[in-house]
């Protein structure tokens, strides 16, 4: 199964918290990243008073299916020292299931694709990047970053895979 994997952190060293979850995510068995964005800062959104966050997009394979993938997700955020606290609030790391390839999926833990991705910049600029042809199994995403432009974004760093 092919994943389009969101990471987010505004908490502590962010770049090493982005690369500790690459490398946790590499370490699964059958699991490989295979495509990674640039690493973006990004202004907050839906929870404006905190500071900024790095956002990366990766295309992970794995034979995990989807509910084992959210689980190793969650598994990951808190191996990496993450403390729930306010909704939408300051992360050391979140690791968020946007596609699942063209999978609907509905349950009490998780609803794929990610029920806010098409409001969020820091999801699909970068997920443009590594999916320059705009779609994703079928699904156009390009067409909502128009709706998303005043959310700022930049360029800041890029990771090896
Ligand atoms: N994550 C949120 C809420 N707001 N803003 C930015 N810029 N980046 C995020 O990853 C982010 C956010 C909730 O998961
Ligand atoms: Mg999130
Ligand atoms: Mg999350």
């Amino acid at each position: 199964m092919h994943y389009i994997i969101s990471i987010g952190t505004n908490l502590g060293n962010r770049k090493q918290n982005i690369e500790k979850a690459i490398d946790a995510i590499n370490n699964l068995p059958y699991t490989d990243v295979i495509k990674a964005s640039s690493i973006y800062e990004t202004e907050p959104v839906d929870y404006l008073r905190q500071d900024n966050f790095y956002n990366i997009v990766l295309e992970v394979k794995s034979q995990f299916e989807p509910n084992e993938m959210l689980g190793i997700c969650l598994g990951i955020e808190s191996g990496l020292g993450r403390i729930r606290g306010i909704k939408s609030g300051p992360r050391i790391i979140d690791l968020d299931l946007i596609f699942a390839e063209d999978k609907k999926i509905n349950t009490k833990n998780l609803i794929v694709p990610h029920p806010r991705y098409k409001e969020r910049n820091f999801v699909l600029t970068p997920l443009l990047e590594i999916h320059p042809e705009g779609e994703f199994y079928g699904k156009n995403f390009q067409k909502y970053i128009e709706n998303v432009q005043g959310q700022k974004i930049e360029i800041v760093d890029k990771i090896m895979v």
